[in-house]
């Protein structure tokens, strides 16, 4: 129960707290700035004493995080943060204990690291930054690149079908996972406070933008023109509805096959999600995990 027992800060801390005195040195346009915005804004709210926060990164553009929060911090090795993490949470308990990782840093040299974080439930807050690229070392294709890409290590198109990081955490049997884009500020914050009250390990999928070596990569979600038709905000307790005339909705005809359908708000009555229905959808997963992984022939 860390949330509760990490001790509090006597003083109101407020942004500015937690601001360093580091230049950032990420691109202009970069969606971790935002990010970063949203975490120091959220670190208040936790209520910890700054030196109860512990941030620790591995290599790549996002790991040069810890730089720029004024906490404890720890810029480790490549796709080593999440054992260097769990290092410092098991040794501290009064420590909050923040992962900042890239999809390449957690999700290929540091993937058996990244799940077996998960597997054990340390409490961890992982945040991976998925822009779906290598970044820091300027356009290489990581393990969630989209299939068919084009990238400096792909010239004719990456051949290789990608991780879903949703996907690999519940294969991981993780206990938290959430997904969300970067250019929603008030979003993010919510869920990193929801991450922080977990207790084992929380990971965040950030949809981040790589204005440089992959931009538009998530437009699909991200666009602020088709956002709401393509975006579902899951709260507990709230109907699964979406679209920007609120009318489209998950799981109204059949809970169990989660259909998309349009409907009309003024008849009828919006089936609600509980965290119950999770646990019934987790079979339902199961079953369609089995079916979604595809057989290769060599
Ligand atoms: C052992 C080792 N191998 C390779 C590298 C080179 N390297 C540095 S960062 C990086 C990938 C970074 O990608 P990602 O984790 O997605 O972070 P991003 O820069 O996109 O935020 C690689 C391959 C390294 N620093 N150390
Ligand atoms: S290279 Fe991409 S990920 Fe790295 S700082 Fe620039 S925009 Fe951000
Ligand atoms: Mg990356």
């Amino acid at each position: 129960m860390s949330y509760e027992t990490i001790e509090k800060s006597r003083v109101a801390l407020t942004k500015d707290d937690f601001a360093s005195d580091q230049m950032v040195k990420w691109c202009p346009g970069c969606g971790s700035h935002a990010i970063l915005a949203a975490l120091e804004n959220v670190f208040p709210k936790i209520g910890y004493k700054k030196e109860n926060f512990c941030l620790v990164s591995g290599i790549g553009c996002a790991s040069r995080f810890p730089y720029y929060v004024n906490t404890y911090g720890f810029h480790g090795i490549h796709g080593r943060a999440n054992p260097i993490a769990t290092g410092v949470r098991v040794s501290n308990r009064q420590l909050s204990v923040w992962v900042i990782s890239g999809d390449g840093d957690s999700l290929a040299i540091g993937g058996n690291h990244f799940i077996h974080a998960i597997r054990r439930n340390i409490d961890l807050n992982i945040l991976l930054f998925n822009n779906q690229i290598y970044g820091l070392t300027k356009g290489q294709y990581s393990p969630t690149t989209k299939f068919g890409a084009v990238t400096k290590t792909s010239p004719q198109g990456t051949i290789e079908e990608p991780f879903m990081p949703g996907e690999l955490v519940l294969g991981a049997q993780g206990t938290f996972f959430a997904r969300v884009v970067d250019n929603n500020l008030k979003l993010m914050q919510e869920v990193m406070l929801e991450a922080a009250k977990h207790n084992g390990t929380s990971v965040v999928e950030f949809l981040q933008n790589c204005i440089i070596f992959n931009d538009n990569t998530h437009a699909q979600i991200t666009n602020r023109d088709t956002a709401a038709d393509n975006q579902i905000i899951l709260r507990d307790g709230e109907p699964m509805i979406f679209g920007k005339d609120r009318n489209k909705g998950l799981g109204e005809m059949d809970a169990h096959e989660l259909k998309e359908t349009t409907m009309d708000i003024n008849t009828r009555t919006l089936k609600k999600m509980t965290i119950e229905d999770g646990i019934v959808s987790d079979k339902i997963f199961e079953t369609l995990m089995g079916v979604h992984i595809k057989l290769k022939f060599c």
